[in-house]
């Protein structure tokens, strides 16, 4: 069954990999299924037929056969329980490899995407001191606490899985800023997941994207 995915046309991170269908190909690399990929233009966002697969107007979204999803959390998920590879077979295992999904999103990405707005969207502002501070102490704040629980371990709960995919996805929005290298155990977890063929394959496909299409 043709899985096709929606990605940015031209992401704005420059063919980084950061927008969030990275991690749906990721997941896919990972468990060996092929897709598709459906570009969406700028202008398409809010169209009738993309606010059909995201009410939001957002990417990605997944469709196989007659499913349509979107929530690139609910779409990795999907497809860890879907292929064999990204989620642990023991009951226990497994039910902790998706409460770290949940954290990863629930926990971690929050005040990491707060912080892009606080960059971006509110850099008019006359308080934005004041609210990088407060943001960069939470991010600061979990990433201590990761790094904790991750302590030595390769990954964050026994074998690598879709936690993973999601985890280091989320973390990688810090690449190249202050904070993340004042962790250098999860700089040393993202980079051993950066090394996964998978990983690689799947951000090949969205930078060869990035460079047919910037113009
Ligand atoms: N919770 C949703 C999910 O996980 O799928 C969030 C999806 C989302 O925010 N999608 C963004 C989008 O479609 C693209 S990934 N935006 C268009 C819109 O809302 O109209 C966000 C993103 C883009 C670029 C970077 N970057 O360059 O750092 C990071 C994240």
């Amino acid at each position: 069954m043709t899985i096709t995915i929606t990605v940015f046309e031209r992401a704005f991170d420059e063919g980084r990999g950061l927008a969030r269908d990275m991690r749906v190909r990721w997941a896919l690399e990972e468990v060996g299924q092929t897709y598709e990929v459906r570009p969406v233009p700028w202008e398409g966002f809010r169209e009738a037929a993309h606010l059909a697969r995201n009410p939001f107007g957002q990417i990605p979204t997944y469709e196989e056969g007659d499913l349509t999803l979107f929530e690139s959390g609910a779409i990795v998920f999907h497809v860890a329980q879907k292929f064999p590879g990204l989620l642990p077979a023991d009951a226990d295992a497994r039910a902790r490899a998706i409460m770290w999904m949940f954290a990863a999103i629930g926990a971690v990405e929050p005040p990491i995407v707060d912080r892009d707005i606080v960059e971006y969207a509110e850099r008019d502002r006359d308080w934005q001191g004041e609210r990088f501070a407060m943001v960069d102490a939470r991010i600061r704040g979990r990433l201590s606490e990761l790094a904790a629980s991750l302590a030595d371990k390769p990954w964050l709960d026994g074998d690598f899985s879709a936690a993973d995919i999601i985890m280091v996805h989320v973390l990688r929005r810090l690449e190249g800023g202050p904070i993340l290298a004042e962790f250098p155990s999860l700089t040393a977890y993202i980079a051993r997941a950066e090394a996964r063929p998978a990983y690689q394959r799947a951000f090949a496909a969205q930078l060869a994207l990035w460079e047919a299409n910037k113009g």
